[in-house]
């Protein structure tokens, strides 16, 4: 019998906790929180060890399959490279680049071989259709990070560990453990905070398990937080004529933004918000009078309507405050491996539109609520061909059931997924990656986001199969196959540059990036992998540090509050709070708003078993007088509708949710046809993305709308 332990990081979602696996002859026989990780420090979440489930889930593909007809062939890897680049080469002839389209799912971003290799797949396509989770999440924070710091990575986090007051809104850190905001044991450090005498403050339409653990929680009609947000501004700006003075050299504009906030009233954001004009003034004085505050929102108020305003409000009123890049307020984490260095990768937006509606492209991708359209409609420059890694939209970008059309309609779609879901049943190729426990992982990005500078690399836990290939050798591969069958492009030094990027591992990159990067050769700590390997439980590198003025990225080095597209967006602004003052809660339209729980992870987590047992907790969540005003019972079963779908749902009534909401969590309904995900399919659930309305965007990024979406709720028939 052989036993052997490992350590490593948690790569299922942003917190990056510190694990150690026991293993006996090949097998996992457990998974702990490693309490001497410097950052989570022995925090885990029931998701860990479903890390074992994953791996040894009998629904995990092993090998590759094509689709013949209703069937899944086993394949080899070659036939699958040989096939798949001669059909896309094909395509790309016959229809130009723009032909075969993209999407990355958020493993993507988890998944370091992904970050490192995949333009080796993708740079050939010379597409402009490319998509990505981004845009049914995150796009907001970027754009107002290129805007005012000159670089899309530039995402300070809440300094919760130093902070004495925290505004947060729409974010469920109790559930999610933290987004944009990598802050294992989230409970802890807000314990620690009430403990010094500091306060939570939470805005959110549901009584979620953030707001139990909260100093005071105010409901909030969804999708009005913009007015709450413009009303504190509009507060400290002008009625206290509150400007910074730390910061003061580095910002410019806030005197014209004063000045466009003048009709933003307390009085007005009350009428709309149901946020009483005296709450609101009181939370902006205890934000000006904090010694150190912080404000933090995220999906409830980055995927609705004005996701950029909030956060553009939002960063704002941290500027304002004087608590950005201060110890306690927002602070910009310092990663060993450092993407804001890299002058490349800053941002760009509306370089090009997308080809139906429009659309501005970001960073290089279009909004992901075009991708069906791109598909569907016919002319120059249709998608033929798609190819998705480490992604589900069928379940997870609005109007499901429109994309599942235009999916079905594809020459050629390949999936780069572990397993047959919803999304990747329709693809003609799925190739599928060693489990999470058979490849090494240094996380690229969230160390970017962390409420602590530390670092650490995780080896596999456990050895690569023989015939199997990582994410990354995927990439490399079929990259390479692809260039062949496309013709050879570019110069030699570029072809080279190529072929030995393609053949060097990710732990050999970050080996190079540790030693170039901030606590490298130039630095006390001399970083290298090696350093890295022989502490397997995480380097501490110590608390977040006051950097923002050589950081900052942008031309002149200053931050440019007053930016011209979010101060024309706010027409826009006035014509939606018109309309929602005129709004009756509760009558015949209901607001529809997302959730998360601490047992699932988006749409991919319902297979393990030790997850999804006990109750459903896919039910919509209603209010009694809602329920009862329309005549229903606790528990009965109830169709939603929308401008797009309806879907037949569990009720289930509830006092934690605001009046005129209802909630439904995403990433369920797998029970379609031919998803090979044998308990998933036995959990029920409907999808909350075949009521989504792929029109419904933050227009300003072209971010998706999905929170706050109107919906009519009645009893099924
Ligand atoms: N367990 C678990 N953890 C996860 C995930 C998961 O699926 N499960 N997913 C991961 C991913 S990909 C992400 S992006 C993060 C997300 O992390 P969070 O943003 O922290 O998680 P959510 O639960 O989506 O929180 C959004 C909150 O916004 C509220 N809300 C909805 N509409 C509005 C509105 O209009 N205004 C306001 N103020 N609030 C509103 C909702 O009630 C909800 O409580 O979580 C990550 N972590
Ligand atoms: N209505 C509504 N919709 C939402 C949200 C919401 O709050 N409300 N949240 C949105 C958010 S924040 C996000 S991030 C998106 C997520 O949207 P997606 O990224 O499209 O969906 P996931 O459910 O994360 O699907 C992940 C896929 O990756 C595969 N996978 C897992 N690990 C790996 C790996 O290591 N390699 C490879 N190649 N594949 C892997 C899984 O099998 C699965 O197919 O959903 C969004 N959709
Ligand atoms: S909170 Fe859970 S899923 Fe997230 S990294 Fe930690 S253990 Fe993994
Ligand atoms: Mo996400």
């Amino acid at each position: 019998m052989s036993e052997s332990t490992h350590y490593g990081a948690c790569n299922l979602c942003e917190a990056i906790c510190g694990l150690e696996f026991r293993v006996r002859d090949g097998r996992i026989v457990s998974i702990r929180g490693d309490e001497r990780d410097p950052l989570s420090r022995g925090h885990i979440c029931p998701k860990a060890v479903a890390l074992q489930d994953l791996h040894e889930d009998p629904d995990r593909l092993r090998k590759p399959v094509k689709r013949v007809g209703e069937q899944w062939q086993e394949i080899s890897w070659a036939q699958a490279f040989t096939e798949i680049a001669q059909k896309t080469a094909a395509i790309r002839r016959a229809h130009g680049n723009n032909s075969i389209a993209v999407y990355a799912g958020n493993p993507s971003v988890h998944n370091w071989g992904n970050l490192t290799h995949s333009p080796q797949l993708f740079s050939p396509l010379k597409t402009r259709n490319r998509y990505s989770a981004t845009s049914v999440d995150q796009l907001p924070h970027h754009l107002v990070a290129m805007w005012l710091y000159g670089h899309q990575l530039m995402l300070p986090v809440p300094d919760i560990d130093r902070s004495d007051y925290i505004l947060m809104l729409g974010a469920n850190p109790m559930a999610s453990n933290g987004s944009l905001w990598t802050v294992p044991d989230f409970r802890e450090r807000l314990k620690a905070l009430q403990a010094r005498g500091g306060k939570l403050v939470l805005i959110d339409p549901r009584r979620t398990e953030t707001a139990q653990l909260a100093s005071a929680h105010h409901f909030i009609r969804p999708g009005s937080d913009a007015a709450l947000l413009l009303a504190l501004l509009q507060v400290l700006l002008n009625e206290h004529g509150l400007r910074p003075r730390r910061l003061a050299p580095l910002v410019e504009g806030l005197d014209e933004v004063a000045a466009q906030l003048e009709a933003y009233t307390p009085e007005r954001a009350a009428r709309v918000t149901g946020i009483s004009a005296e709450a609101i003034r009181g939370i902006a004085d205890e934000l000006r009078t904090a010694r150190a505050a912080a404000v933090y929102g995220r999906m409830g108020v980055s995927v609705q309507a004005f996701g950029t305003v909030c956060q553009w409000a939002i960063a704002l009123l941290n500027i304002v405050t004087d608590n950005l890049d201060r110890e306690g307020g927002l602070m910009f984490p310092q990663p060993a491996f450092d993407l804001v260095a890299d002058a490349g990768k800053r941002g760009h937006m509306g370089v090009w539109q997308s080809r139906v509606r429009g659309l501005p492209e970001f960073g290089g991708e279009l909004p992901v609520a075009a991708l069906a359209e791109e598909i569907l409609t016919p002319g120059e420059g249709q998608v033929r061909a798609l190819y998705t890694v480490a992604g589900n939209p069928v379940l997870s970008t609005p109007n499901g059931r429109q994309l599942e059309k235009a999916l079905a309609g594809l020459e050629l779609m390949v999936s780069i997924d572990c397993f047959c879901n919803e999304t990747t049943r329709f693809a003609h190729y799925i190739l599928p990656p060693t489990s999470r426990l058979e490849h090494d992982h240094y996380d690229i990005i969230f160390h970017h986001l962390a409420v602590r500078n530390t670092v650490k690399y995780s080896p596999a836990v456990l050895p690569k199969p023989a015939g199997a290939l990582h994410d990354w050798e995927i990439f490399a591969r079929l990259g390479r196959r692809l260039r062949a069958e496309l013709g050879a492009q570019g110069s030699l030094f570029k072809r080279l540059g190529n072929e030995i990027l393609a053949r060097l591992p990710p732990h050999r990159l970050l080996d190079i990036a540790l030693r170039m990067g901030p606590y490298g050769r130039k630095s006390a700590h001399k970083l290298t992998l090696a350093k890295l390997r022989a502490r397997p439980e995480g380097i501490d590198l110590g608390a977040l540090r006051s950097c923002l003025p050589q950081r900052l990225k942008t031309k002149n080095r200053r931050i440019a509050v007053a930016v011209p597209a979010v101060l024309a967006d706010l027409a826009r602004l006035d014509a939606h709070l018109g309309a929602q003052e005129a709004a009756v809660p509760g009558a015949e339209e209901l607001w529809l708003i997302g959730r998360r729980h601490v047992r699932s992870n988006n749409s991919w987590m319902h297979n393990a078993q030790r997850l999804v047992k006990g109750k459903p907790r896919h039910q919509l969540f209603m209010h009694p007088q809602d329920l009862a005003a329309r005549g229903i019972a606790d528990g009965a079963r109830v169709s939603v509708r929308s401008r797009v779908g309806a879907v037949e749902v569990e009720v289930q009534a509830t006092e934690d949710i605001m009046r005129g909401v209802v909630s439904l969590p995403h990433g369920w309904g797998h029970a379609r046809s031919g998803v090979r995900l044998r308990i998933a399919r036995e959990q029920g659930g409907q999808s909350i993305n075949d009521l989504t309305d792929e029109q419904a965007l933050d227009a300003l990024s072209g971010n998706a709308a999905l929170n706050g979406l109107a919906v009519r709720v009645s009893a099924a028939a």
